[in-house]
């Protein structure tokens, strides 16, 4: 594939065995190093959540491949060398996992199936009048690579469906807000909010209370992007006054999420151990192993994460 030999150092803190296999398989000829075995210097790393001492033993040369498509653990690591790019998945068969997720989190919301579970255990057989679709918004917040997958999907199911992102777009074939006002303005028309902003210092804490109560009486959250978006005793609060009606929650301030926390037992939450778009390793490898093929060749990539801006 490459002219030269390359060397790469891997460290991951999930699946690093098969992350070994497959970039053993995908760049045979290069000189793979696994944490903590690695040389003072390599072309690329490979890294989950690496530990800080990666990068002081090991000086990064080329790239360094983040195996996720979030950015917030690695940009957190005080020892990251601020003159290499970071590369982040973009996709790598995450944006159709997170469309299903948030499908069956809408369609149980808009089907009422929490109310029909609630009628099957009372024997009761009477069904309810179908909700309005059309006026039944979806508000997406984070329109990227995997927002628009969930937009598409919720689109073909005929959900109207806005967006609000850093920026306005005209390209995501929905409309997207921009700025608090369109913050604002969103919050107030979703009847399922659904979260997929990068964790970065403007989006922490971004849903808190005051956010959350602009949310029309009765809506319903979906998290998948990071617990810290989202205050919990906040969120907590809105849900036992029935604001907010149900929160499905696949991230969490603290992962795994300790056995004592209210979230596990609430009668409105549904929560899974951040499941929503597993990393795939082998369609993850193929995309860095591609990425490395072009900046081999001299040519730039996409997925440079830009620092400044935290994603
Ligand atoms: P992208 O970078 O492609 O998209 C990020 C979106 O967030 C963009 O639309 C961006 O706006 C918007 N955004 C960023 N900062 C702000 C801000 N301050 N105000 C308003 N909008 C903002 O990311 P992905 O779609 O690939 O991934 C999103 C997140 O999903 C990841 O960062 C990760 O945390 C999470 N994730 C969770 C997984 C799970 O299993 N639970 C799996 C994979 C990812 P703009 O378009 O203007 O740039
Ligand atoms: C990711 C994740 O960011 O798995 O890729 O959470």
């Amino acid at each position: 594939m490459t002219k030269r030999r390359v060397g790469a150092v891997l460290a991951a803190s999930a699946q690093l065995a098969q992350w070994e296999a497959a970039f053993r398989r995908a760049l045979p000829d290069a000189s793979l190093h696994v944490w903590p075995d690695v040389p003072v210097s390599a072309d690329y790393a490979f890294v989950w959540k690496p530990p800080a001492s990666l990068f002081t033993r090991c000086r990064i040369e080329r790239a360094i491949f983040n195996l996720g498509a979030g950015v917030d653990a690695l940009l957190g690591v005080d020892t990251l060398p601020p003159a290499v790019p970071v590369v982040r998945l973009e996709d790598a068969g995450m944006a159709i996992q997170m469309a299903e997720y948030v499908t069956l989190a809408v369609l149980r919301a808009y089907r009422e199936q929490d109310a029909y579970a609630q009628q099957q255990r009372e024997r009761t057989w009477q069904g309810r009048r179908r909700l309005d679709k059309a006026a039944f918004r979806v508000g997406l917040l984070g329109v990227g690579v995997l927002g628009r997958a969930v937009a598409q999907a919720l689109g073909a199911l005929e959900f109207p469906v806005a967006g609000w992102g850093r920026s306005a777009h005209d390209d995501a074939g929905i409309p997207v807000f921009a700025g608090e006002a369109g913050l604002h303005e969103l919050l107030a028309q979703s009847h399922v909010l659904v979260v997929l902003l990068p964790l970065t210092p403007q989006t922490r804490g971004l849903l808190d209370r005051a956010a959350l109560a602009r949310l029309p009486r009765g809506a319903h959250l979906v998290n998948i992007a990071r617990g810290p978006l989202v205050v919990e005793e906040d969120l907590l609060a809105l849900l036992d006054d029935a604001h907010i009606a149900s929160a499905t929650l696949d991230v969490f301030d603290e992962e795994p999420l300790p056995p004592q926390h209210r979230f596990w037992h609430h009668p409105r939450i549904v929560l899974t151990p951040h499941v929503s778009a597993a990393t795939l390793v082998d369609v993850s490898t193929a995309q860095v192993v591609s990425k490395i093929a072009a900046i081999e060749r001299g040519e730039t990539v996409t997925g440079i994460v830009d620092a400044a801006r935290g994603y």
